[in-house]
């Protein structure tokens, strides 16, 4: 394999995809050793097939606004890959939302959910809705509109798309009852459901729990804990929230949290009553953090800036891709920051990835970091199937061995001279048991 010809070619192929090639690149150059040592894998063409989605359902979803207007936006679910299992992974409505992005979050999922243990194969989609301001009923018919398309192409053994940005339990309890009633079947179909029908407890901290207790594997390495750090998080929403709970629980001080119109600083700590104020401020739909600062004294907003400029121990991104770049990277690490885990899928761009690899702080990337939310929809999938319900201890204490055995699988094939490369690590034992399985099934 060479990946510039690679690149090139996928290039020429999919211009502008800027997301979608930035998320292969890495994997490629991650993997590139491994595959050139396994010649079957070139001679079975597994990485042509492997870049490639199996396929991409496209549909308009047109739907009646509160006022009477019609409103049309563009649906989409990319089936990228089912040697392991069905398709697996969320669904997001942002207004940014296009190919690019549902290709390298799909592209991700492959890999996170191989790393996960469990048997799920890597798909995305969403849609370009915005949901900042629309009412419930409006959300309500968009959510239809768009299930009345997407049904025909999943099911419980087939695809099971989840929640993402803009998709949380309100959404998926939306799209379950449509699903329901053009199916005429009550079935594991979403994962991130409500409880009282057929959702899993912990699911919902399931992302931020995960990426704490990845952390917490990493920092073990180094002889550190989360007791007494300073840790600055991104975002607000749902993978933030979870994050910022299970950080406080371990002693650490969650000093920041931001949203797209500048960031939290809160020197006496986002805990408590703060973190629960987290889901009222998602759940006003206003997508802004500032009204934090009106409401806790000690919260000062910073308009138009991101957290990483605060000096702390510890940086957990959890709101987007791209989100840390390599001037925030320097601004971290001159700050002395020890440790990056990433919440949110490819938040770091690869010039701040390069940098921390280069400087070895430990660097937990997304799909090894964030893998938790899937990993607890599999296990949604399983008490599903059973048709029976695991206690929270049995959820958490699974999610947990989970983390433990993923930061183990990065540690075995990303260590060089004992330093670990979470990076090369998570690509390639994430990328051998799709390979594998791709050869042991031929070529279809
Ligand atoms: P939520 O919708 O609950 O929250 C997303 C957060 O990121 C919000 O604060 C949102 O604010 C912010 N955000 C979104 N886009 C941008 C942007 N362009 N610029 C700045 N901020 C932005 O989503 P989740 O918490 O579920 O998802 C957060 C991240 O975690 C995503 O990268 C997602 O892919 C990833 N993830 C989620 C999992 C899950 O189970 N939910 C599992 C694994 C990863 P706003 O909406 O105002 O833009
Ligand atoms: O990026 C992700 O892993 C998710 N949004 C969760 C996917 C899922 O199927 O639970």
């Amino acid at each position: 394999m060479n990946v510039d010809k690679l690149m090139i070619q996928l290039e020429q192929k999919h211009p502008g995809e800027v997301e979608y090639l930035q998320a292969v690149r890495e994997v490629l150059e991650s993997i590139e050793e491994i595959y050139n040592q396994n010649p079957q894998f070139e001679s079975a063409g597994i990485i042509e097939r492997i870049v490639e989605p199996d396929r991409i359902l496209t549909f308009k979803v047109p739907w009646v606004g509160d006022d009477g207007k019609v409103n049309v936006n563009l649906g989409y679910r990319v089936q990228f890959n089912n040697a392991i299992g069905p398709y697996k992974g969320g669904l997001r409505f942002h207004p940014s939302v296009n190919l690019s992005i549902l290709k390298f979050l799909g592209f991700e999922q492959i890999f996170k959910n191989s790393l996960t243990t469990l048997p799920m194969g890597g798909g995305k989609g969403g849609s370009d809705f915005d949901p900042k301001g629309k009412s419930d009923a409006e959300v309500m018919r968009f959510c239809q509109g768009f299930m009345m398309e997407l049904w025909k192409l999943i099911g419980p053994e087939t695809d099971v798309p989840a929640g993402d940005i803009g998709v949380g339990g309100r959404e998926i309890g939306f799209l379950y009852g449509m699903y329901r009633k053009l199916a005429r079947e009550n079935t594991g179909i979403l994962t991130g459901k409500g409880l009282n029908w057929g959702g899993s407890l912990v699911r919902p901290e399931a992302t931020g729990f995960g990426n704490v207790y990845f952390a917490k594997e990493m920092l073990a390495t180094k002889g550190e804990t989360f007791e007494g750090k300073t840790v600055a998080i991104s975002g607000f929403g749902n993978v933030a929230w979870g994050a910022a709970s299970k950080a406080t629980e371990l002693g650490a001080k969650v000093v920041t949290i931001s949203g797209p119109d500048g960031y939290i600083y809160d020197p006496e700590g986002i805990s408590g009553e703060k973190i629960d104020y987290m889901l009222e401020l998602r759940a006003s739909n206003n997508d802004i953090v500032k009204p934090y600062s009106y409401k806790f004294e000690s919260g000062q907003f910073y308009e138009g800036k991101r957290p990483w400029e605060q000096k702390v121990d510890i940086a957990l991104p959890c709101a987007t891709q791209n989100e840390l770049n390599k001037e925030d990277a320097e601004t971290l690490l001159k700050n002395g920051c020890i440790c990056v885990s990433e919440g949110a899928n490819m938040p770091s761009t690869p010039e701040a990835v390069e940098l921390f690899l280069e400087k070895k702080i430990l660097f937990g990337p997304g799909k090894a970091a964030n893998a938790g939310g899937v990993a607890t929809s599999g296990l949604e999938m399983s008490q599903n199937s059973m048709k029976l319900s695991w206690a929270a201890e049995e959820v958490d204490a699974k999610l947990h061995q989970i983390m433990r055995d993923i930061h183990e699988a990065c540690v075995k094939y990303g260590t060089t001279d004992g330093n670990v490369d979470y990076v090369k690590g998570a690509n390639i034992a994430g990328f051998l048991k799709v390979a594998n399985a791709m050869m042991d099934q031929g070529v279809i």
